[in-house]
């Protein structure tokens, strides 16, 4: 401020308001510009400092998870620093992966909220980070942190077949166990934790001549002696359930076109006219 008096001083009076206004901007601007960098160089020193193990331990939160396709928003979980003794004299600070847009925090007490609803298949973690400042220096209390929210799955994906439509020919009188053909289907829900994205195969028509590997959607034939002479064409339906074929899981189905191709396995007859 005392610089810009200074100025002031040496201007002349024509220029003075345009002086004013020009100036006005640049400081504005310098705040804005200097201000990130002033939370995160104490951060830097302090995470190399002498300080370091004594900080270290000074960030305390849980896990954080958040269900997925919550349509209410709802308190997940909360950051707070040691040194927080409840006065409010800390201010949180929250940036990174959804913050201010699917994440908030109260800065008085380290609440983090979400702000809309999230979908797991879209995106299944967030990496943010916090900071603690003094309420009245902004200087930092605790080194910047990084923590991760985590999206929980739900079962909201049907599993679907893929490269439909599935037509398969075998040769009649194949031996039981000729593999036919394999069914695929995808689960958008996770693959991993849980058994939303976990799929079992069945047959819904089909049987018995043909049957399904529950695991891996293979068809392979059940039964021997199937001639082409008395029946050319099978329509088997495959059904795929999610949560490992139990109950209260969503559920596709597909139809399998199988032709029976001939073999030479009918010997000549002669037709005796006499
Ligand atoms: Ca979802
Ligand atoms: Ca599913
Ligand atoms: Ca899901
Ligand atoms: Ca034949």
């Amino acid at each position: 401020m005392a610089m810009k008096m200074d100025q002031w001083n040496t201007m002349g009076c024509p220029g003075l308001l345009a002086c004013i206004i020009i100036l006005s901007i640049k400081q504005c601007c310098m705040l804005s510009e200097t201000r990130a960098p002033q939370s995160l160089e104490p951060n830097h020193q302090l995470d190399h400092g002498t300080l370091h193990h004594r900080y270290r331990r000074g960030w305390i939160w849980k896990q954080l998870f958040v269900p997925e396709e919550e349509p209410n928003t709802s308190v997940i979980g909360k950051l707070k620093s040691d040194y927080d003794k409840g006065d409010f004299s800390i201010k949180y600070i929250l940036s990174g992966e959804g913050a201010g847009e699917k994440f908030e925090i109260d800065e008085f007490t380290g609440e983090i909220r979400t702000l809309q609803k999230l979908d797991r298949e879209e995106k299944a973690f967030y990496v943010l980070q916090a900071q603690a400042l003094a309420r009245n220096s902004n200087e930092p209390i605790e080194p910047e942190s990084e923590f991760i929210i985590k999206v929980q799955d739900i079962n909201d994906n049907i599993p679907q077949f893929q490269n439909e439509p599935y037509i398969s020919n075998i040769p009649e009188m194949c031996v039981i166990g000729t593999t036919v053909a394999q069914v695929t289907a995808t689960d958008a829900d996770d693959p991993l934790f849980g058994n939303n994205g976990k799929l079992i195969y069945s047959i819904l028509h089909g049987e018995p001549y043909f049957s399904v590997e529950p695991k891996t959607g293979i068809i392979v034939t059940s039964m021997s002696n199937m001639d082409r002479e008395a029946r050319e064409k099978y329509l088997v339906v495959v059904q795929v359930k999610d949560m490992l074929g139990l109950s209260g899981g969503y559920s596709s189905s597909t139809t399998v076109t199988i032709h029976l191709t001939d073999v030479n396995d009918n010997g000549p007859t002669f037709q005796h006219s006499e």
